[in-house]
């Protein structure tokens, strides 16, 4: 029998009571669209979320997962050891730019970013600086949800009931400024200076007690700020000048989400020492992620007792053989299809397409890089967000599935998306910001 109340499930980062009265159900996915419990077809503007970057239902990633769940359903990976986690994670260090050859597998965004910082504070702590024990990260980042992960984070709403959260946190200023960029195409030419105020956030604590710096090379959740020309090598450089790591958080960018390259490190020429990714990385079928270190990195961890465990740290689901499986099969679909070059190749109408809202009603600045784009609309007085929520849910209606978040509304499709659906999205989202008060 279907469900007839939606009480049991406690929905993630959803206004529940809000959703039950008028519940958006989707009951099926194929190539770009959904399908809603009623029959309609959606457009799917935003990749699920941020995650099925090859569109729905592959049939390499189906037959993957469907083979191995009936060969392998579970291996221990403490101890022990199966070949499809090998294979895994060769085929993802091959793709990972430089020497980001050692992948350390989770089953989340959130858990990537927490392995990735672990790994910093161990790597300081086995070479003999156990000092270097804080974590720079930076406002309006989004790092998932895990204590590592908010601590970092800079969303106030996500962090403030939740405590004290970690000591020893400090953060960047983010890089959003409207009044300098407004509707810059791509990479804003203003805010690369914003960099060294990792400067003195060193000079405050001293060099000697920071661990890493972690930043979104694109932050996405918060609502698309491409980096600043240049802002991205500037701190990477004051990094290197301090002995202090740099962690990307490639969870939205990695896997094409920019176009051209597999990796925003990689399109920005900037490589970090550690990068955590997932989403893209299955395909969104089945929970992965990942932290890859880079060469010296892992060294540090492999002296001593060839008897010891080099690193306390795991997940009885990292390296799970059927999403071991599904990442193989996307990652042989990414490039069979060649989806992160079609990205590239396609990002110029996308960016075209996304520009052409400029003028309409409420519209205050749009953000765009590869295969994403941010309509930033001004709030509505006291009420941040409703706009934005009313453009998402009458979108939904009218088949198309966009993602908001405060007043921003975020569109990042499958890489296969069309030249006429590109029209379909943003044709739609001009015709509802005009309608929307
Ligand atoms: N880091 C970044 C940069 C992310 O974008 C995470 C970590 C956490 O991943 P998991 O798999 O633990 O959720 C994310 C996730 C949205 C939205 O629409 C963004 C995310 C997740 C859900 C919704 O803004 N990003
Ligand atoms: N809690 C308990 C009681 C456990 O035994 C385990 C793992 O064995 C965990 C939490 C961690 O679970 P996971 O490895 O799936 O993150």
């Amino acid at each position: 029998m279907p469900p007839t109340n939606h009480d049991a499930f406690w929905m993630p980062f959803t206004a529940n009571r809000q959703f039950r009265k008028t519940p958006r159900m989707l009951v099926a996915a194929d190539g770009m669209y959904y399908t809603t419990d009623d029959g309609r077809k959606v457009l799917d503007g935003c990749a699920g979320l941020w995650c099925v970057n090859a569109g729905h239902n592959r049939p390499r990633i189906t037959q993957a997962v469907q083979k191995t769940i009936a060969t392998l359903d579970f291996a221990p990976t403490f101890q022990m050891g199966h070949p499809l986690a090998f294979e895994a994670a060769d085929r993802i260090a091959a793709l990972a730019p430089g020497d980001l050859n050692h992948v350390f597998f989770c089953n989340s965004g959130s858990e990537a970013m927490d392995s990735a910082l672990k790994i910093a504070l161990a790597y300081h702590r086995v070479r003999g600086e156990g000092a270097r024990t804080r974590l720079i990260g930076r406002e309006r980042g989004y790092h998932g949800v895990g204590f590592g992960g908010i601590s970092v984070g800079g969303l106030s709403g996500n962090r403030k009931l939740y405590g004290s959260l970690l000591t020893g946190v400090d953060h960047l200023p983010h890089t959003l400024d409207i009044e300098r960029n407004a509707f810059t195409r791509g990479l804003p030419a203003h805010g690369a200076e914003l960099a060294d105020n990792l400067e003195r956030i060193v000079a405050l604590h001293d060099a000697s007690t920071i661990a890493a710096v972690v930043v979104e090379p694109m932050a996405g959740s918060t609502g698309v700020l491409p980096p600043p020309v240049g802002y991205l090598k500037r701190l990477r450089e004051i990094c290197d000048k301090y002995g202090i790591l740099l962690i990307f958080d490639e969870v939205i960018t990695g896997f094409g989400r920019l176009g051209g390259t597999p990796f925003a490190a990689e399109k920005f020429g900037v490589l970090p020492d550690i990068l955590a990714c997932a989403k893209g990385v299955t395909n969104g079928t089945i929970p992965m992620g990942a932290a890859i270190a880079r060469d010296h990195v892992h060294a540090a961890f492999m002296t001593g007792p060839e008897t010891g465990i080099e690193l306390p740290h795991g997940y009885t689901y990292s390296g799970h053989p059927v999403a071991c499986a599904a990442a193989i099969a996307t990652l042989d679909t990414y490039a069979e299809e060649n989806l992160f070059e079609r990205a590239g190749d396609i990002a110029p109408y996308f960016e075209e397409a996304v520009h052409a809202l400029r003028g309409l009603p409420h519209v205050i600045d749009i953000r765009n890089v590869g295969l994403v784009a941010g309509i930033e609309l001004a709030s509505r007085p006291g009420a941040v967000g409703a706009r934005a929520y009313e453009v998402f849910d009458r979108a939904f209606h009218k088949g198309i599935l966009v993602r908001y978040t405060g007043d921003v509304v975020a569109v990042s499709p499958p890489l296969i998306i069309e030249k006429s659906q590109i029209d379909q999205v943003f044709g739609t989202l001009a015709d509802i910001i005009h309608a929307v008060e």
